[in-house]
């Protein structure tokens, strides 16, 4: 060792509504756990929080926001857990995260604001160390069920947000097929993150972007 104390790996999963993010992101943990690690789960947007309550009311269009107001709730809402999840971090846990800024920043551009601006508040938020995207054809996504009454939930908004993460990605992201049976894709995910985990303990955490 080399005096530093281990520290967790932040894990991020992102792709489109219904890619199957939160099933995996549930079996990773309870797989992870199983195998004696520190894990927390943590899903964005955090619902309960101050901001949180006013995206869930916009989500459900009991509200209308500007564009840019809701972008800000949305980045404040990362930014409301962020102190806790360096805590975490660097007390060796590792956090599973479902969605992060790749979501903010691909939503918002999608509604036509310009993509460096929706990065602007993001910066200085702990960077992953790995991005899982679960990929799936947006038009298949329809016959998965569950697309309900929520803003951005039709194949044509999800279509266009799948096209900006693609210009999101960077060197801690790896594509995952989604359209294959959950527990394959779990073993694929587990592997990779018992290794990101291992190689985390003795690097520093970084921030976005
Ligand atoms: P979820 O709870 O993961 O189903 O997310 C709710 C919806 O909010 C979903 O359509 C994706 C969208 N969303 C998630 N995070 C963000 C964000 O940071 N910014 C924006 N504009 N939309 C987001």
């Amino acid at each position: 060792m080399n005096g530093l104390k281990s520290r967790g790996a932040l894990i991020v999963f992102e792709g489109c509504d219904r890619s199957g993010k939160s099933t995996q992101c549930k079996l990773l943990v309870e797989h992870l756990r199983s195998l004696g690690h520190k894990i927390e789960h943590i899903s964005f947007p955090d619902r309960t929080t101050e901001c949180g309550k006013v995206i869930d009311a916009y989500l459900k269009k009991k509200i209308d926001l500007p564009h840019e107001t809701i972008h800000l709730l949305f980045t404040s809402n990362r930014w409301e857990l962020a102190n806790k999840m360096k805590q975490l971090l660097v007390n060796g846990t590792t956090l599973i995260v479902d969605r992060y800024s790749y979501s903010g920043v691909a939503f918002s551009t999608t509604k036509g604001l310009d993509l460096e601006w929706c990065k602007g508040p993001e910066t200085g938020l702990p960077r992953p160390d790995r991005v899982f995207f679960l990929q799936i054809n947006p038009t298949a996504l329809e016959n998965r069920g569950g697309f309900g009454n929520e803003r951005f939930e039709t194949t044509d908004f999800q279509e266009k947000v799948l096209k900006i993460y693609k210009q999101l990605h960077d060197d801690s992201w790896v594509y995952i097929d989604a359209f294959r049976d959950r527990h394959v894709i779990l073993k694929e995910i587990a592997d990779q993150t018992l290794k990101v985990i291992e190689k985390c303990k003795t690097e520093k955490l970084s921030t976005l972007w």
